[in-house]
């Protein structure tokens, strides 16, 4: 099965755009996991329980676990075995000269089995390509980001801006039809031209919650014509909504109430 098929599928199953971000961080997670032989896999796992028929993907950030040495990686790998039937985007943001990008995305797709990854525009077509060459993969370029910096390169241009021109890139390699766009939830206007541009290309939309996106102005955005194929992701405000004994119960009443939020929006245009 493809990765859009398996995101399309997870989506109708739980009615849901929501993407839960896997951002592991040891320091904000309950301190009695701490005792447990596996505490990444345990706390991601007891989110994962909470939040699975909630869902359209998660998305774990290899940063997190890259941080944390072997450990974090062998963890993040137990996770994603763990979520078998929803899709995992796993973001890692790469982007390199071709043969370097090659092993790049040897390693996400087959090393640790994700569904579908980012990647990083900068270095042109060729280091995109090994990862667009995986067809039954998901590859989800960077367009227009959500953090401050975005207007140091992304805004430049004398016909067009920048992040339109990946836009029409990335629209002319999709050849497989597994490409999709990342575009930050702050940045509305944008985010509707970029999916009339796209028609029903998959968004990934990062910068709900801890971000301070606009859930209303993101949604109607984001999805096309038939209400779908934005996922809309959030992290800290899901996973870290409690550092109690009852955290995953909180991450499933945050995350209960985003994607209902999301549907309210979805059908409205
Ligand atoms: P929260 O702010 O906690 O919801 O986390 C956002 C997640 O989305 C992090 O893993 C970021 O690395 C990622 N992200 C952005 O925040 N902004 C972007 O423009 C792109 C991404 C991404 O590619 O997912």
């Amino acid at each position: 099965m493809t990765f859009l098929d398996k995101l399309d599928k997870a989506s109708k199953r739980n009615n849901s755009l929501l993407c839960i971000g896997l951002d592991i961080d040891l320091s904000r997670i309950p301190q009695f996991l701490l005792n447990m032989d596996d505490p990444i896999f345990s706390f991601n796992k007891a989110i994962i329980d909470e939040t699975r028929d909630l869902v359209c993907a998660y998305k774990p950030n290899i940063a997190f676990y890259e941080a944390y040495g072997n450990y974090g990686l062998d963890s993040l790998k137990r996770t994603i075995e763990y979520l078998s039937d929803v899709p995992v985007i796993l973001d890692a943001k790469r982007g390199d000269i071709g043969h370097t990008a090659a092993a790049y995305a040897k390693a996400i797709f087959d090393v640790y089995k994700a569904d579908a990854t980012t990647v990083n525009p900068y270095m042109g077509r060729d280091s995109v390509d090994p990862f667009i060459e995986y067809a039954d993969k998901g590859v989800f370029v960077l367009c227009l980001t959500s953090n401050p910096g975005f207007k140091d390169f992304q805004l430049i241009g004398d016909e067009e801006p920048l992040y339109m021109s990946v836009a029409r890139n990335v629209k002319n390699w999709n050849r497989n039809d597994n490409c999709g766009l990342v575009v930050g939830a702050t940045m509305p206007s944008e985010l509707r031209d970029l999916r009339s541009f796209v028609g029903d290309m998959p968004i990934l939309v990062p910068g709900i919650g801890a971000q301070g996106g606009d859930v209303q102005s993101t949604v109607r955005n984001a999805v096309n014509k038939k209400g779908n194929r934005a996922v809309i992701n959030s992290s800290r405000s899901i996973i870290y909504a409690s550092n109690r004994e009852d955290f995953a119960r909180s991450a499933k009443l945050a995350a209960r109430r985003l994607k209902d939020e999301i549907n309210s929006y979805r059908w409205l245009g």
